[in-house]
């Protein structure tokens, strides 16, 4: 009979101690497993804004979600992203919505020749602007950051001090940047910047425009010795979340994440801006890169050749009913918050 009510006890206590949480109900349920996938190598920006995300997520949910990290496009390539997000191959991907300019109209506002200063100010821009315009894009997908790059700028063999040398030159850009460069004179060829390296090697190219900082990411400094300072168009990036993954999430895990959403755009963009600087000086020091000014009289020439794209965006975006002016006139008052 003692022992009888020894054991109840025991089992009491054990009950009690399940309803207050301090043991496992039962064999307890494992973390919450996501996949994330992006297209670039892993030391790539894409990939390092990536894993500060899941190892914010991961400390913020206590344990809750494990996030495992596919970069170089191991799991999802990056024209397929988006669509590979939504059919569920990947719960998590990263995407460069510059490379669709037609699909992802709307952002690519961001990536008009406006005068994004920085990544830091393009990364806030766009994460404001998405917020107010929830574009039909990302309907069926949970969008969880944005981001974009740096300014872009032309890196070649050959030095480019005038738009004169720019004329008939090779030089590969990717997306709504293509035009810039035709603009401006040279011969556009257009590829993924995971094709780049070896068309540098090969000599299908003599150059790239880009965001400076892959000089150090992808060693293009060892190949491009000059550097021409356009200071031109930033890429529009974003992060999306297969919706049912996003439903099925606990409440809690859904607000790390949310809140999560505008300080990484921001992370992400002050990290863009640092490393571009590193990337800079690791080029001069390393390879003797030399960075060239364009000279202050012909500067004018070079931008307003660039007029005409945020016209034709109107145009297009207008066709297809979005508010463009309005569009426009927000992300030019946008600049002027962020950039003070
Ligand atoms: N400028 C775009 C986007 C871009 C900039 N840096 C990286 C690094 C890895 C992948 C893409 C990008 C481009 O030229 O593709």
């Amino acid at each position: 009979m003692k022992r009888n009510l020894g054991v109840a006890l025991i089992a009491l206590l054990l009950a009690a101690g399940v309803v207050a949480g301090l043991m496992p109900a039962s064999v307890e349920a494992g973390p919450i497993k996501l996949s994330y996938a992006n297209f670039p190598p892993a030391p790539t920006f894409p990939c390092v804004q990536m894993e500060r995300w899941k190892k914010v997520v991961e400390e913020r949910t206590n344990g809750q979600v494990l996030i495992n990290t596919y970069p170089g496009a191991t799991l999802l390539d990056a024209k397929e992203m988006i669509d590979g997000v939504i059919a569920g191959q990947a719960d998590i991907g990263n995407l460069c919505q510059a490379y669709q300019p037609g699909r992802f109209i709307f952002s690519n506002a961001t990536a008009l020749p406006l005068g994004i200063a920085n990544a830091r100010v393009g990364s806030l821009v766009l994460w404001d602007l998405f917020q107010k315009y929830k574009p039909q894009a990302f309907a069926k997908v949970k969008v969880l950051t944005m981001f974009t790059t740096a300014p872009s700028n032309i890196m070649s063999k050959k030095p480019i001090r005038r738009l004169a040398d720019l004329k008939g030159m090779d030089l590969r850009a990717s997306g709504g940047a293509a035009q810039i460069l035709k603009a401006w004179g040279a011969n556009q060829v257009g590829m993924p910047m995971s094709a780049t390296p070896e068309a540098l090697q090969k000599g299908v190219v003599q150059g790239l425009f880009s965001s400076l900082e892959v000089m150090k990411d992808f060693k293009y400094a060892e190949i491009c010795r000059f550097a021409t300072m356009t200071n031109t168009v930033i890429y529009p990036f974003a992060v999306v979340m297969n919706m049912k993954t996003w439903n099925s999430l606990p409440p809690d895990v859904q607000k790390v994440m949310d809140d999560l959403g505008p300080e990484q755009a921001e992370w992400t963009g002050n990290y863009m801006d640092h490393h571009v600087q590193e990337a800079i000086d690791w080029s001069r020091e390393n390879h003797q890169v030399e960075f060239i000014t364009i000279p202050a009289e012909e500067r004018p020439e070079w931008d307003e050749k660039l007029q005409f794209i945020t016209e034709e965006w109107i145009k297009e975006a207008k066709a297809k009913g979005l508010p463009a002016e309005d569009i426009v006139a927000d992300i030019k008052a946008l600049i002027k918050k962020y950039t003070q």
